[in-house]
């Protein structure tokens, strides 16, 4: 990638190709009157519509989390009847040319007749998404309280806003009847999944390619409604259709992140210990319900014990339908709403029992696993206590100065990743390499270096003699996704058993080449070696017959955790705010590679400074996007970013062979929670929520 010779889904020009633009809603709501479809506009080559897709394509699936109530809202492809969102597809236009479909799509003439938006999520009484759980006596523990403090805390709709945008190609051979769709995604199974169920056709009939990807953070999950329009007119048409889609599409279309806002109470005694927490999380889920959109207000839902020894929860989850762009998983998918929500709720506690944040912390911090919460999680291992610690010392608290306000703020999380299973293939190919087939596939994390060190280290090779391949459905085994950081913990551990295996066979086939017992063998850098010092390369062992091992790595939920601690300054005459310092501790169980581990806290933590400092995708009362280009959303530059202190402590889990948890979401989890309790620290200990704009913070310390 830094050679600049990936090739990125817009990078494919097959010969013949055909290109899809959109036509999309300027309201937020809407009734489609009509959509007449311009006839001869130069390069035309199809027009669609809902009516053109019936019978033919379904709308996407809803993935719906265990014990939850969802409405069934799926996303339509293409608005049929009315549109709920401004960006919304409308019609799907295919040309020649790419600045041809754009010209054609202009010439489609919609008839709307203009309904009423719901802008604010606190006006909707649509619910989308209903699910609560409780565990241990809550009434009791409130009843028998000393104080009970907490708050409201809202953490705002976010972009991903990836460096490449979403596309897809698809193209249709009608010889053997097989659908290719190169797609700019996350991993090949969960397109390949919903594209069979929008068609309904065998997954057999499908295949999904997925070529470099530049950047995703959760948006490129599940199948984009584009991509399946652009499959549906590839059938159509018999010629390959890309779709790539431009920046303000991106803004406009491309679901959103976080979203959500809780009343979040603590029950304490008199000593600071947590007895119980109640949560009541409120999501503003937008317009439809995605095939991911449950997911993030339920993790957050789930995740609200926190890494405290509280003995009661009970949290409730509402979604509400409003007239913006769906929610989904944006990196950290609820773990960051459920530490923002908690840990600015502990800050809050420790005020009112006039006690240092950190002591509180310290005095209900678990400290023997496996921990069994009071939502029903199990914590597989963790030393909460020495994060804190590293935190603290890594971080260094400012000193107060005339002009400026300073605040130190720390905040803990505890996050799931794993579950589900991954897969992988390991084969001794003729000519002497070691082929691996990995079904997570990356897109920025560096799994190429990452597996082929976990296949080194156990082969005993140099990792340049392994070739990863993944992102081909055709060619790696089943799996479920790279998400929720879970592919070093759950397709690492497959790697690691599939090439455990292959070492096996080359072991028994050097055997017999050798005409040696299997016990005297061993496996060095030259080769595998007998008793009597006879050698063979690996490549001699492929001359005598390919091998091939596959193995499959059901996870259960491992559980990461960190520290994350934060130094402000608040400029009295502006409201400016600058971090001045984060440290960042992760305990992601055992690391595989520190560096790149390390760049993935980094990249998150720059990603929960903008969360902090200016990005907020907002929407004024007519539930028009006000901020969508990147004058108005504004990403943290390399100005803004502080010295940012990280460190790992590593408690393995042992639910894995490799001990591993993940790391790709730390950064973002910890950081705006810590940002935030620092802000109020130097606010005085009012709480106010992020972005932390100069007005709103202006505000702050004057009124
Ligand atoms: N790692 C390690 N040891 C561990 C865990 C991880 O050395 N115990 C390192 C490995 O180098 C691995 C990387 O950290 O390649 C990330 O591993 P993991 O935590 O398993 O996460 P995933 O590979 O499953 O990545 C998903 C995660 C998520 S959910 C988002 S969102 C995200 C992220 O990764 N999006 C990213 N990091 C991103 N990085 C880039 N550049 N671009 C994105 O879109």
């Amino acid at each position: 990638m830094l050679t600049g010779r990936s090739r990125f889904l817009d990078d494919l020009h097959p010969p013949g190709l055909a290109h899809l633009a959109f036509v999309r809603s300027p309201y937020a709501h809407a009734r489609v009157v009509s959509v007449s479809v311009p006839q001869g506009a130069p390069g035309l080559l199809a027009v669609l519509t809902a009516r053109d897709l019936e019978g033919r394509a379904r709308p996407l699936p809803i993935q719906v989390p265990e014990g939850a109530d969802a409405a069934d809202e799926p996303h339509p492809l293409l608005a049929a009847g009315d549109v709920r969102y401004a960006g919304q597809a409308v019609a799907a236009v295919v040309a020649e040319s790419r600045a041809l479909a754009e010209d054609a799509a202009e010439l489609v003439e919609v008839e709307y007749e203009e309904l009423d938006p719901i802008a604010d999520p606190a006006a909707s009484d649509l619910e989308l998404l209903r699910w609560q759980r409780s565990g241990g006596d809550v009434d009791g523990a409130f009843a028998s309280a000393d104080m009970v403090a907490g708050g409201r805390y809202a953490l705002p709709r976010l972009v991903a806003a990836p460096m490449e945008t979403r596309g897809a190609l698809a193209y249709h051979d009608p010889a053997r009847d097989l659908l290719t769709l190169w797609c700019s995604s996350q991993d090949t199974h969960r397109p390949l999944r919903n594209l069979s169920h929008v068609l309904d056709v065998p997954a057999e009939r499908l295949r999904v390619i997925v070529p470099d990807v530049g950047g995703a953070f959760g948006s490129k999950g599940p199948l984009a409604p584009e991509a399946a329009v652009a499959a549906v007119a590839a059938m159509d048409l018999g010629r390959p259709v890309k779709w790539a889609e431009d920046r303000y599409e991106n803004f406009v279309a491309s679901y959103q992140g976080r979203g959500m806002e809780a009343d979040v109470e603590l029950a304490l005694d008199g000593d600071g210990r947590m007895l119980a927490v109640r949560a009541r999380i409120r999501a503003d889920l937008g317009a439809y319900l995605l095939p991911a959109t449950a997911i993030p207000p339920h993790t957050a839902g789930m995740l609200m014990a926190g890494c405290y020894t509280l003995q009661a929860a009970e949290v409730s989850v509402t979604g509400v339908r409003t007239n913006k762009v769906p929610t989904g998983p944006y990196r950290g998918a609820g773990r960051p709403e459920a530490a923002y929500f908690l840990e600015c709720a502990v800050d809050d506690a420790a005020r009112a029992l006039s006690l240092d944040p950190v002591e509180l912390r310290r005095r209900n911090l678990i400290a023997e696993f496996p921990h069994r919460s009071p939502l029903g999680f199990t914590y597989d291992s963790g030393d909460y206590g020495r994060c804190l610690d590293l935190a603290l010392e890594l971080v260094e608290p400012g000193r107060a100065a005339g002009e400026h306000l300073i605040g130190t703020g720390v905040a803990m999380y505890v996050e799931r990743a794993g579950g589900s299973f991954e897969a992988a293939r390991a084969a001794l190919a003729a000519d002497g390499r070691l082929v691996i087939h990995s079904s997570t596939s990356p897109h920025g994390q560096g799994h190429d270096t990452t597996l082929a060190q976990i296949a080194a280290e156990r082969l005993h090779v140099d990792p340049a003699a392994i070739v990863l391949e993944f992102g081909d459905s055709a060619l790696v085994p089943g799996g479920t996704g790279t998400f929720g950081s879970r592919s070093v913990t759950v397709g690492g551990s497959a790697v690691a058993r599939a090439v455990d295996e292959l070492r096996e066979q080359c072991l028994r086939a050097a055997a017999r080449l050798l005409d040696a017992p299997q016990n005297e063998i061993s496996w060095g850098e030259d080769g595998l070696t007998a008793g009597d010092g006879r050698t063979l390369r690996l490549s001699d062992l492929a001359a005598a017959g390919a091998l091939e091992a596959v193995a499959r790595f059901e996870s259960e939920l491992v559980f990461g955790s960190g520290a994350y601690a934060a130094v402000v300054e608040i400029e009295r005459a502006t409201g400016r705010l600058t971090v001045r310092r984060l440290a960042a501790v992760d305990d992601a169980g055992t690391i595989v590679n520190p560096l790149l581990a390390e760049g993935q806290v980094l990249g998150g933590a720059v990603q929960g400074l903008g969360e902090c400092l200016s990005e907020e995708a907002t929407y004024d009362e007519q539930a028009q996007p006000t901020s969508a280009s990147f004058a108005d959303y504004s990403l943290p530059t390399a100005a803004e970013v502080p010295p940012i202190a990280a460190a790992f402590v590593e408690s393995p889990s042992p639910l894995n062979p490799l001990g591993a948890k993940g790391i790709g979401e730390g950064g973002t989890i910890g950081t705006p929670a810590a940002v935030s309790n620092a802000v109020a620290d130097a606010l005085g200990g009012r709480h106010v929520d992020p972005p932390f704009t100069e007005d709103k913070l202006w505000r702050a310390i004057h009124e």
